[in-house]
């Protein structure tokens, strides 16, 4: 992978900030968006703009071959059975509410049970707490070890005839820990079980095969995989889209409509009221298109030897705490995502980020929307680095030289 003819997709990248060149180590928060990106939606607003699905002018028609095109190219990057499977959503945080709201409404009654995990993203909680203020349901939540490791036999033992479903993190976007999916897919199945993966961490930086993994649902966001914001997918089983209830109301997701009732469309249409963002679905292809084209394994590669890279150099600064990393680890074969919080010593994070910032440095701190695991760890906030293809190793070098360099502010 030539990291040097990428980062030329990138033109921010080359920016400088405070008259330093940017080092943008901010990733799982959102990534950079290559040239071919906005061409392809610069273009469409210039050139093909018209409403999908309603006209039968030609302009119309291109647009919803675009905009169509675009669901058989998420299709294709998830490896799902159908286009049928895919809902076009606002992001990650869509997904899951609208699993949350239609799956409760039609199968969950008062008392009835969801699992999660103690590595949530508020995203993956929130939408389940209110639903259990309107229906009453219960959330059980998946213990960890100190690690970051969840333990799975104490979620063997929290199922039960009450579990309805299980909806969990494939990767954190705190610790960078790859969640056991499978493992607890496949027990979930064992009783009947659907399982949602939020994969907002994970399909952006290793290959997610819908048939192969077996998940009922499965949620990603556009602006964290190199596309724009405001789109996201939500992949649903479609013997599972067809049994849910449409999530809103409004144009091209019915049938049909009188004052008396109305009937709906077949998925993903009923759960896409609305006019969609259509030019956003073409840039979200438009960046499934580019990551494919350098390949998921490429970048998998670059950024477990940066996020290897990184660890082991962190580590050697005295009084540093890398969370989400086991003791023994061994740190040349580590599964690990691109995601790195740490904590030095007792200075803040804020004060950490803050002062890196002052060196171009962009990286999260605080408690990155999940704080209930933040709990659980001991801590308010951890300061955190995150990768994407286009990072290098001089930007890893510069980041532990300016952690060396606040250290000694303190
Ligand atoms: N995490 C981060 O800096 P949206 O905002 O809908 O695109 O994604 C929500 C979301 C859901 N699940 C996980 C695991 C996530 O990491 C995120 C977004 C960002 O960590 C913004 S808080």
């Amino acid at each position: 992978m030539n990291t040097e003819l990428i980062r030329a997709d990138f033109p921010i990248l080359s920016r400088t900030v405070y008259g330093k060149p940017l080092i943008y180590l901010d990733n799982a928060a959102t990534t950079q968006k290559p040239l071919c990106v906005l061409d392809a939606m610069r273009n469409e607003y210039l050139n093909v703009n018209a409403n999908v699905h309603r006209g039968v002018h030609w302009l119309s028609q291109q647009a919803t071959e675009l905009h169509e095109g675009a669901r058989e190219t998420v299709r294709r990057f998830i490896n799902a059975r159908s286009t049928t499977e895919i809902v076009f959503t606002r992001g990650t945080t869509e997904g899951l509410n609208l699993i949350a709201s239609c799956f409760s409404e039609a199968c969950m009654q008062k008392g009835d049970e969801v699992v999660i995990s103690t590595v949530e993203h508020h995203s993956n909680i929130v939408p389940w707490q209110l639903q259990a203020a309107r229906k009453g349901i219960v959330l059980r939540v998946i213990p960890m070890d100190d690690d970051g490791t969840l333990d799975l036999e104490a979620f063997r033992r929290m199922l039960s005839q009450k579990t309805k479903i299980v909806s969990i993190s494939h990767v954190s976007n705190v610790l960078g820990t790859v969640n056991p999916v499978e493992d607890i897919i496949r027990i979930a199945h064992q009783y009947d079980i659907p399982v949602v993966v939020d994969g907002a961490q994970s399909a952006p930086h290793f290959k997610v095969d819908m048939q192969a993994l077996d998940c009922d649902f499965f949620v990603f966001s556009g602006h964290k995989i190199y596309g724009p914001t405001g789109i996201g997918v939500l992949y649903g089983k479609e013997a599972w889209l067809d049994r849910l209830p449409p999530y809103q109301g409004g144009g091209e997701m019915i049938e049909h409509v009188s004052f008396e009732k109305s009937t709906f469309e077949r998925p993903p249409l009923k759960f896409e009221a609305g006019t969609p963002d259509y030019i956003a679905t073409t840039g979200l292809a438009k960046a499934l298109d580019y990551v494919s084209s350098v390949g998921l394994d490429a970048i998998q590669k670059h950024e477990e030897d940066l996020t290897r890279y990184t660890i082991s150099q962190l580590l050697q600064i005295d009084g540093m705490r890398v969370f989400g990393i086991p003791a023994d680890a061994d740190l040349t074969t580590l599964r690990h995502d691109a995601v790195i919080s740490f904590q030095l010593r007792d200075i803040h994070p804020m004060d950490m980020g803050t002062l890196l910032d002052r060196l171009g440095i962009a990286i999260r701190t605080g408690h990155h929307c999940a704080q209930p695991l933040m709990d659980r760890l001991g801590v308010l906030g951890t300061s955190r680095a995150s990768f994407a293809l286009y990072n290098t190793h001089e930007e890893v070098d510069a980041l532990v030289a300016g952690v060396k360099r606040v250290a000694t502010m303190f």
